[in-house]
């Protein structure tokens, strides 16, 4: 019997489920086969990366420049197939497309979009997105990275914590305070004054680079500001576009773990009879079923409220901290239906378990999302 109870898969077009199968395909052969020894060596498969361009994974829904214009259901399919290998492969294309060509195609002149979207399609340059700092992520507008005008340019001072492949970046956009508020700035990491740490001793996302950032007067020159925007909406808006396919994603990592228990325990035999013919497990299985469904059903309705241009923040905080908290829920439950196997990296619901740890924290805290939910409801804001 198929996970996809609801039949969900026959609502996509062929180009969606062509894009679908291509990625699971890729998932398939290139990043199952490494990515335990990856996430145990603590090291991201840099080598799948130009794979990945040649796929046309990264920017798929911005229109020229490269990419191929797709709508938001791709997104979410292409994100949802990757993090069914890990998380750290989906957090890599959200943070390339979402997090660093969007606010480039959105917010970047003319001449910015030409020189780097191309090369961030192709990877050509890697990017990275600078906006949490050490003091407090969930509360970005007290940041202390600031960027004064010199002359023409612009001198950045300040730091940034926890960025997703800070370190293996050509190209950062980082978040600063100006005298005119906040904005957004293209970064070349070989920048004197740049420099990116790895962070190392992680137990979370092991497969995926995150870094500290910091900048010691780092000069830029004055057109490496994102002209369209000023203010906190610039990164937030950023920000719900890589929400939006992580409530995609994280099916993936639920899914992957539920198919790897079913397996499980129609072989497990205890008491003389296998374990899925148990009352309790049965009960447990159904359960992730029923949250799988009604989260893919509502990342699905998402996907079309975005196509349409109608999707708001509340909704994509809603799906977010659900989808977040149902794939973290299943695979904690199929790694103890695992027993002790579920502890060995020889099976997937640790690793996932492990990496949704990151993915219920970044990108908005659960608390965050609920209080988003909260204010939308009441109209108070209780952050
Ligand atoms: P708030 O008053 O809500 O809004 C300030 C301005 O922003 C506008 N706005 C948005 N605009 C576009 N899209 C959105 N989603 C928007 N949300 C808000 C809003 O209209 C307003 O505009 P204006 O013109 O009136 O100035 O701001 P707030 O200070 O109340 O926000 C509160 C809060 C807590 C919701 C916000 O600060 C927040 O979301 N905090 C969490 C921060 C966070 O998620 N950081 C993530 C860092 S990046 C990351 O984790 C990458 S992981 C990558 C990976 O590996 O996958
Ligand atoms: P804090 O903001 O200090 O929160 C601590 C706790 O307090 C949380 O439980 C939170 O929910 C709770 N809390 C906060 N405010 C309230 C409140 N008002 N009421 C009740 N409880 C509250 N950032 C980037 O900019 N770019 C990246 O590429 C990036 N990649 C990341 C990759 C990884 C692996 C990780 C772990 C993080 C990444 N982040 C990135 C940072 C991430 O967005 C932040 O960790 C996240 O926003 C939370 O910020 P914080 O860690 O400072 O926690």
């Amino acid at each position: 019997m198929s996970i996809d109870l609801f039949d969900i898969n026959s609502l996509l077009s062929n180009e969606e489920k062509a894009v679908q199968d291509s990625v699971s395909r890729f998932v398939k052969e290139n990043v199952n086969p490494v990515i335990q020894e990856c996430f145990e060596n603590h090291e991201f498969p840099s080598e799948l990366i130009k794979p990945l361009a040649e796929l046309g994974l990264f920017g798929t829904s911005i229109d020229g420049y490269g990419c191929p214009g797709m709508n938001s259901i791709i997104y979410g399919l292409i994100c949802k197939e990757l993090e069914k290998g890990d998380s750290g492969m989906r957090s890599f294309v959200s943070v390339q497309s979402s997090l660093v060509m969007y606010p480039i195609y959105v917010f970047g002149s003319e001449e910015q979009k030409e020189e780097w979207l191309p090369k961030l399609a192709s990877a050509e340059a890697i990017g990275c997105f600078g906006l949490t700092e050490s003091q407090g992520g969930s509360d970005p507008s007290n940041m202390k990275t600031h960027a004064k005008k010199d002359g023409n340019d612009w001198v950045i001072n300040g730091s940034k914590m926890w960025i997703t492949n800070g370190s293996i970046a050509d190209v950062a956009v980082i978040w600063a305070h100006t005298d005119e508020g906040i904005r957004g700035f293209i970064v070349d990491t070989k920048t004197d004054g740049f420099v990116a740490n790895k962070i190392e001793n992680k137990f979370s996302l092991r497969a995926s680079v995150t870094s500290e950032l910091f900048f010691d007067n780092v000069r830029l020159p004055a057109d490496s500001v994102l002209p369209g925007v000023t203010g906190l909406k610039g990164p937030l808006s950023c920000l719900t576009q890589a929400r939006y396919g992580i409530s995609w994603g994280v099916i993936g990592a639920a899914e992957s773990c539920l198919e790897e228990l079913l397996e499980y325990t129609q072989t497990r035999i205890l008491f003389d009879r296998s374990l899925d013919e148990n009352q309790a497990i049965q009960i447990r299985l159904a359960d992730m079923q029923r949250r799988i469904v009604t989260s893919s059903l509502l990342s699905y309705r998402l996907g079309q409220l975005k196509d349409l241009d109608q999707m708001n923040p509340t909704q994509v905080s809603l799906a977010k901290w659900n989808n977040v908290r149902m794939a973290l829920d299943v695979a904690r439950d199929c790694r103890d239906m695992l027993g002790g196997s579920g502890i060995s990296a020889e099976y997937v619901p640790i690793r996932h378990m492990l990496n949704l740890e990151s993915v219920v924290t970044y990108e908005g805290t659960e608390t965050i999302h609920q209080l988003a939910v909260g204010r939308s409801l009441t109209g108070k804001s209780a952050f």
